[in-house]
């Protein structure tokens, strides 16, 4: 069913608490083309924002229609008047186009969805969003990563930002995490000295959006606290295939708190429905270049084909006797606890389904705030958390120039906003009650106060206490074990998971020119893990320790491998389909296992020489790292023939280049008839994920076989070991 305008001027209506005055011209204005019912978790909310530029003249921004596409001068050959206010207010509003990138995490994309409770959880937490089974609420995330700046290339190695919010019908609540359950610090203090550290070096602003440089490595061998996530970061988490490929964490114990003031510590979990899946690092490097907006374009790509990306959330629920049960503090986030010890409960699912209409309106203007709660969750006394309660609002004000970032669309609560903050640049909206202050009698009390008992309102764990204890800059204690969950990770990789944390930390340490810095970060790698330290040593001109073993254990744990299991679904994986433009039948074998393969739900792409009926990309735009799995077909053999002369139309050997690369990068790959030169041309013999079948193979048995190929993901045996 189509829906009518009528019903939008009613919803209209119904939300004109927050409706926003200057906007308001005219329904048609901010009318949208809805085909269908709304998508879940779309209320419509943003609508009365919407401008529709269909079918109109172009006006100033005080509404006067104009003429914007040439100056006023006096005579035709000027000069440019100073009374022309067109073209001033133009240029100014260009001038002032942008406003300060995000300080970190500056790179990054969003979308919209809903979120859904699995059951009524009002047992342990007052959050309205929690309380009924099937309850939905609008979400918004941002995924970003964090160095590089906003026009970085997203497959940098990073750890990859997982902010949250949760529109809910008591106000908004953001949870603003990572990709990674811990992370580098224990204390806020040290957050502008580690971002100094990461970021470009000050005196000449390289590297952009890496680790691998003198200050980041200094900072990290010599603070401990960051040997945790730095372990992540260095395995395959950095280096997420997408980012619906990855899972996202609240790292900080927080707490939910039921009616009755009960309250348990918890930790967020939201884990990927499409499977961890991450890249290799030398493909990583070739599609920052191939396609630096791979992870945004992928994320904008599978909502708009319908493939909504899902994440279950769980917590993992704690007592509050529990802080210091396990050997380590829960006021620590550079912990996890291990799933053996506390399994994670699911309480609800969200959904991606809707790409934003606009960049900056949304992503870009989306402020996040860890101090956005609600009712139901409270904070705990972690020390990192405690000082981004502060950091996230200070920022906002300084990036929208001032308090009123939360009358922004993206911003805005879904529900009536009440109080006496007034005023500050960029007012949205005309307060009218004159009686701007608490306690009053002439406003009859209102706004009036909300508590645990009263306006359902927002309040903190009765359970939390302060103890006796003298004012200290110092750090628990029960802080200082910084070697132990890194060594479970590790033990707990894949051994060719391990080879990659391995590699990644050669990688990193090789362009690092202090030997000191090198020889520190060797020590402590050393106290995780002999062999780690031996093997990365051995590549950097360091020499191999003797075991530090005090932290050393055999322990592991489930749940932080990124390749143990296979991926659920091949939908929206890229398959790369190689032919020959010269041999229609190799274009038409192409196109049945392209048909094969949509109904699966993947993203075929037909690659010949050049565009043509059949063929979707040539082989100059195409490059191995852009594609999940590569078939070569039949009646191909002329584009990786040794002889062949180089065709102008493409590099050197791109076909055969793009098979043996895909190989490399321990894609499945796979030939049919005589493609088989593609294989005999780059050496690649028959193993685990190498498919070779003959030219009478049907497509539907090719598109089935290589399914499972595409499900593993990464053929992690073709990787060198030592
Ligand atoms: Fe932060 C942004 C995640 C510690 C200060 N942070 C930011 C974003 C994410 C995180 C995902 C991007 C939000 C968005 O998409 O707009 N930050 C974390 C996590 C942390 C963490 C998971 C530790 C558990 N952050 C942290 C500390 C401080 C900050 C300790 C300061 C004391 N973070 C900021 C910030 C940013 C930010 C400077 C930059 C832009 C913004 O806030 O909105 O205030």
């Amino acid at each position: 069913m189509k829906h009518s305008i009528i019903t939008y001027t009613l919803l209209n209506a119904l939300l004109a608490h927050a409706a926003c005055p200057f906007m308001d011209g005219g329904a048609d204005l901010k009318k949208r083309d809805y085909e269908g019912d709304r998508l879940p978790g779309d209320d419509g909310f943003l609508d009365q924002f919407v401008v529709d530029d269909t079918d109109v003249y172009t006006t100033t921004d005080f509404g006067t229609p104009v003429s914007d596409r040439r100056s006023l001068k006096a005579g035709e050959r000027g000069p440019t008047l100073l009374e022309d206010f067109v073209l001033r207010t133009k240029i100014t509003r260009f001038d002032h186009e942008r406003v300060p990138e995000r300080a970190v995490h500056a790179r990054g994309a969003a979308a919209h969805g809903y979120f859904e409770s699995y059951a009524d959880w009002s047992n342990i937490t007052a959050a309205s969003f929690l309380g009924k089974e099937g309850k939905q609420t609008p979400v918004f995330l941002r995924f970003s990563t964090v160095a590089g700046s906003r026009g970085s290339a997203d497959t940098v190695r990073d750890v990859h930002g997982f902010a949250l919010r949760f529109y809910t019908d008591a106000g908004n609540y953001d949870i603003v995490g990572n990709n990674i359950p811990v992370f580098f610090l224990q204390d806020a203090m040290q957050f502008p000295d580690l971002i100094h550290a990461v970021k470009p070096q000050p005196n000449n602003e390289i590297p952009q959006a890496a680790t691998a440089h003198d200050t980041a490595w200094d900072f990290f061998s010599q603070n401990p606290s960051t040997m945790h996530t730095l372990m992540w970061a260095l395995s395959g988490h950095g280096i997420p295939r997408s980012f619906r490929h990855m899972d996202g964490f609240g790292i900080h114990t927080f707490r939910f708190v039921n009616d009755d003031g009960e309250s348990k510590l918890v930790k967020y979990h939201f884990k990927t429905k499409q499977g961890l899946a991450s890249l290799v690092w030398s493909e990583a490097l070739v599609l920052n270049g191939q396609n630096p907006d791979y992870h945004r374009e992928d994320l904008f790509k599978a909502i708009e084909s319908g493939n909504f990306p899902e994440w279950e959330v769980g917590v993992q629920i704690m007592d509050e006797s529990d802080a210091l049960r396990w050997g380590f503090d829960l006021l620590d986030p550079t912990k996890i606890v291990p799933v053996e010890l506390v399994p994670i409960t699911p309480i609800g699912k969200f959904v991606l389904n809707r790409n934003t209409m606009n960049y900056f309106a949304e992503t870009e203007q989306a402020m996040f705030c860890p101090g956005h709660v609600v009712r139901g969750i409270d904070f705990s006394d972690d020390p990192l958390l405690q000082g981004r309660l502060f950091s996230y609002v200070d920022t906002q004000i300084n990036r929208h120039g001032g308090p009123n970032f939360e009358q922004l669309p993206i911003n805005r609560p879904h529900v009536p906003v009440h109080n006496n903050n007034r005023d500050g640049a960029g007012q949205m909206m005309i307060p009218f009650n004159k009686i701007a202050y608490s306690v009053n009698s002439l406003n009859n009390g209102s706004p009036k106060e909300a508590n645990q008992t009263h306006g359902n309102g927002f309040f903190s764990a009765p359970a939390r206490r302060i103890v006796d204890a003298a004012y200290v800059r110092d750090i628990s204690p029960t802080f200082l074990d910084y070697w132990t969950q890194p060594r479970l990770l590790f033990n707990s990789l894949l051994p060719a998971e391990q080879q990659q944390v391995v590699n990644a930390a050669r990688f990193e340490l090789s362009k690092i020119s202090s030997v000191a810095v090198r020889e520190a970060s060797i020590a402590q790698f050393n106290k995780i893990s002999n062999d780690l330290a031996k093997r990365v040593a051995m590549a950097i001109g360091v020499a191999a320790p003797e075991p530090d073993s005090k932290y050393y254990h055999d322990n592991t744990t489930s749940g932080v491998s990124v390749f143990s299991e296979p991926l659920p679904t091949i939908a929206t994986l890229v398959v790369g389909i190689l032919v020959s433009t010269s041999s229609s039948s190799s274009i038409a074998q192409a196109e049945a296992i392209a048909a094969a393969f949509k109904e699966k739900g993947a993203n075929p792409v037909i690659i010949g020489e050049v565009i043509q009926e059949g063929i979707d990309q040539t082989y100059s735009a195409s490059d191995a790292v852009l594609f999940d799995g590569i078939i070569v077909v039949d009646g191909t053999q002329n584009l990786f023939a040794p002889s062949s002369k180089a065709s102008s139309l493409y590099p050197a050997q791109r076909p055969a280049s793009i098979v043996r690369d895909a190989f490399l990068y321990g894609k499945p790959v796979g030939v049919i008839g005589t493609a088989i030169e593609a294989f005999d041309v780059n050496s690649i013999e028959e193993q685990d994920g190498v498919y070779v079948r003959d030219a009478n193979t049907s497509a539907q048995d090719i598109a089935d076989e290589f399914e499972e190929g595409l499900k593993t993901f990464k053929f992690l045996g073709r990787f060198a070991m030592d």
